[in-house]
């Protein structure tokens, strides 16, 4: 059995994740609008990712005897400068994320809950990869600057990411 306040943390986890997928489609309706697809590709791809990771945690709460209750999604920012300060949030967010999930873990450690300790180790270790990969881009912005040809290139690269 799963006590409430671990239920409570994943619960609130879910609507992290469907929030980090609505900002994500946020994202990728801002690089559409600025025809860049490769990287509207990107984005659409970590939005399904997202929508994964929450019904990963909704599963698991029905798993272990509890009850999914979904909160309220905030709207996200739909602009953005340039596409570097659109991965900067990114990895801001993904940052966000990780300490979210570690807060979940304290929580099902002071609660003695292994399961739930077990459970989560998939989503640390997927933070590794979340964070890294949004960090490469960012660095990969940063040294390509604002050049036109850099960015269709980046773009091109980023386009061939599998698709969801
Ligand atoms: Fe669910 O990993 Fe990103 O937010």
């Amino acid at each position: 059995m799963i006590s409430e306040r671990v239920v409570k943390a994943l619960n609130e986890q879910i609507g992290k994740e469907v929030f980090s997928s609505y900002l994500y489609l946020s994202m990728a309706s801002y690089f559409d609008s600025i025809d860049l697809p490769g990287f509207a590709k990107w984005m659409k791809v970590q939005a399904s990712e997202e929508l994964g990771h929450a019904k990963k945690i909704y599963e698991f709460v029905y798993d272990r005897g509890g009850r999914v209750e979904l909160p309220a999604i905030e709207k996200p920012k739909c602009e953005w400068e340039f596409p570097l300060r659109a991965f900067e949030d990114a990895y801001e967010h993904e940052v966000f994320i990780t300490k979210s999930i570690h807060s979940i873990l304290d929580i099902a450690r002071e609660e003695k809950d292994y399961a739930t300790n077990e459970f989560l180790q998939w989503f640390v270790k997927e933070q590794v990869e979340e964070e890294l990969q949004v960090e490469l881009i960012v660095k990969n912005l940063k040294r390509l600057g604002d050049s036109p040809v850099a960015i269709y290139m980046l773009d091109k690269e980023l386009g061939s990411r599998g698709a969801d």
